[in-house]
């Protein structure tokens, strides 16, 4: 396929002495040692024997070694498949087993859990930087000059409609149109400087370490979402613009109270879900810019979203598809309700192991309308998906799971709404022969196989499930269900 020159050695050519990467936690490192570092850390991984080609799982939060790690992945060739660290061990385990991993790379914090998890070798970050090699940057002569566009070079794993995790490949050119993208839409100033406070492991995270090398533009690198010291990077560091998540937001203008933001400071990049209006007019209120988008994994972050001009005329839109990106609405009638169908350069082909998409259009399983002017408004899903705080949750995962306790004949899950998190599970337990169960053992046992996030908040007993003449749960009739029985 195409190539480009890596984009860490054209950042090492055109800006080497310009911050690159400003660590919350401290410290801080410009273009030039960002590529060294990297460069040094992929010299690391070859003497553990990491080659070309092989899927390497990544199980760190936010640290400074963080992008070195995805960068130095990049200088190897091989494939990097991000982990999301709340995940339990068992969850874990399913997605190692199912990348084909040779080795899992997890932070202090994390090895624990990623040894019980991998029947591989797994190793400390700490100990893969340690040992280190290329002590001079011209020894490094086997590591990458060049990005071919069609090679892959990461892996995020995301859930069909069946709650089966299946890992979305994205290639260097999916990373690259991403960015560019996005910047033809958002601009690049001379002085932009986003903060990064999503996780990594997840493609809008991502795509910040993406912008990062792809425009040369620094970076504040958060690992904690501190809402207090994010505001304060805004008031007194020169962040211009930060990506965000509704809760994120949420938490922002309430630490921000009656302040307000500086002239310098763009404005606010919100994805991963939907935002309730108020909050929306909230910002507005405060005079704050929020470019709302709409995007997936499978999109590599943002494929339609609101541009800088209209982000006050159109609050609630998610605005239009991106310059080299098309969108369209199933449906005959324009301005009506339809699912919404993607195409372009930043959107995968597909998953790993699983069969090539034939549309063009990539289904993405939200519905949506787009008015007289063509803005997108996403009005709600046609997948049983729930949105936590912008983590995904599939229902079939819990209820596979509560149904395996003694004494739960069914289980049915669907999401409530939440002023924290937007939305969170409920269950909705069938019992058999009408047997109590102590919710708290439950709540124990799902702690155990499940991320936090997904457990559910909420535990309802139903004397059969709502089902459709195919015999299929009907997951929105369960709380009605529920409520029509307790009347
Ligand atoms: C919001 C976050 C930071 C909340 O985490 P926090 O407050 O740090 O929690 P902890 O201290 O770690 O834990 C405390 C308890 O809270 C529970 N908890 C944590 N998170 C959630 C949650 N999401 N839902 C429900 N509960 C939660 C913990 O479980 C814990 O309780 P216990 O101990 O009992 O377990 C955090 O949730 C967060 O980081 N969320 C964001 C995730 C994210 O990145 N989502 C986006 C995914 N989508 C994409 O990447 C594609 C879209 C995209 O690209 C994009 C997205 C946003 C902006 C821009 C873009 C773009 O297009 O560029
Ligand atoms: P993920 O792959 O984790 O990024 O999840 C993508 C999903 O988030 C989409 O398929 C939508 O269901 C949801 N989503 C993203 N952007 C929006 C938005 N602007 N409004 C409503 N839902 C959204
Ligand atoms: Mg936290
Ligand atoms: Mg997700």
């Amino acid at each position: 396929g195409q190539t480009i020159p890596h984009w860490l050695e054209k950042q090492n050519d055109l800006n080497p002495d310009k911050t690159a990467i400003e660590f919350a936690g401290g410290g801080r490192l410009t273009f030039a040692e960002l590529r060294e570092e990297s460069r040094r850390l992929a010299g690391g991984m070859l003497l553990q024997g990491i080659q070309r080609g092989d899927h390497i799982a990544l199980l760190v939060s936010n640290q400074l070694s963080t992008p070195l790690f995805i960068h130095a992945l990049s200088y190897i060739g091989a494939v990097g498949v991000l982990l999301n660290t709340r995940l339990t061990a068992e969850e874990l385990a399913y997605q190692l087993d199912d990348a084909d991993v040779k080795k899992l790379i997890a932070d202090k914090e994390h090895l624990e859990k990623g040894i019980k998890a991998a029947d591989l070798t797994s190793l400390g970050a700490d100990d893969v930087y340690s040992s280190s090699r290329f002590p001079k940057v011209e020894e490094a002569s086997d590591l990458n000059t060049s990005l071919d566009f069609s090679d892959p070079y990461t892996m995020i794993y995301t859930s069909g409609t069946t709650g089966q995790p299946k890992a979305v490949i994205h290639t260097y050119g999916n990373h690259w149109f991403s960015a560019v993208a996005s910047a033809l839409n958002l601009g690049i100033e001379a002085k932009d400087k986003w903060l990064l406070c999503l996780p990594v492991f997840h493609v809008g995270g991502f795509s910040i370490l993406m912008k990062n090398v792809i425009y040369g533009m620094p970076i504040v690198l958060f690992n904690n979402f501190d809402a207090g010291k994010i505001n304060d990077q805004i008031m007194e560091n020169g962040v211009t613009i930060i990506s965000v998540v509704t809760v994120m937001l949420q938490r922002l203008l309430k630490d921000l109270g009656r302040g307000s933001y500086p002239e310098s400071f763009r404005g606010m990049l919100l994805g991963g879900g939907p935002a309730p209006e108020p909050l929306l007019y909230e910002a507005y209120e405060k005079n704050i810019s929020v470019f709302q988008s709409y995007g997936m994994t499978e999109t590599s972050s943002q494929i339609c979203t609101l541009s800088p001009g209209e982000a006050f005329r159109k609050i609630g839109s998610a605005g239009k598809a991106l310059s080299p990106a098309e969108l369209k609405i199933d449906q005959s009638e324009p301005g009506r309700i339809g699912e919404i169908l993607v195409k372009g350069p930043m959107v995968s082909e597909g998953y790993y192991k699983k069969q090539k998409r034939e549309n063009e259009f990539l289904k993405t399983g939200d519905l949506g309308y787009m008015d007289k002017e063509g803005f997108l408004y996403v009005v709600d899903r046609v997948k049983d998906m729930i949105i936590s705080g912008g983590e995904n949750i599939y229902p079939a995962e819990i209820e596979s799971v509560l149904t395996g306790i003694e004494g739960v004949q069914e289980a049915g899950v669907t999401g409530i709404k939440d002023d924290e998190w937007g939305e969170v599970p409920a269950a909705f337990l069938v019992l058999e022969n009408n047997m109590p169960l102590d919710i708290e053992k439950i709540k124990a046992y799902c702690r155990e196989k499940l991320a936090g996030y997904k457990v559910p908040h909420v535990f309802y007993i139903l004397e059969e499930l709502p089902r459709n003449a195919s015999n299929k749960i009907l997951r929105r009739k369960l709380l009605e269900t529920y409520e029509r029985n307790n009347e």
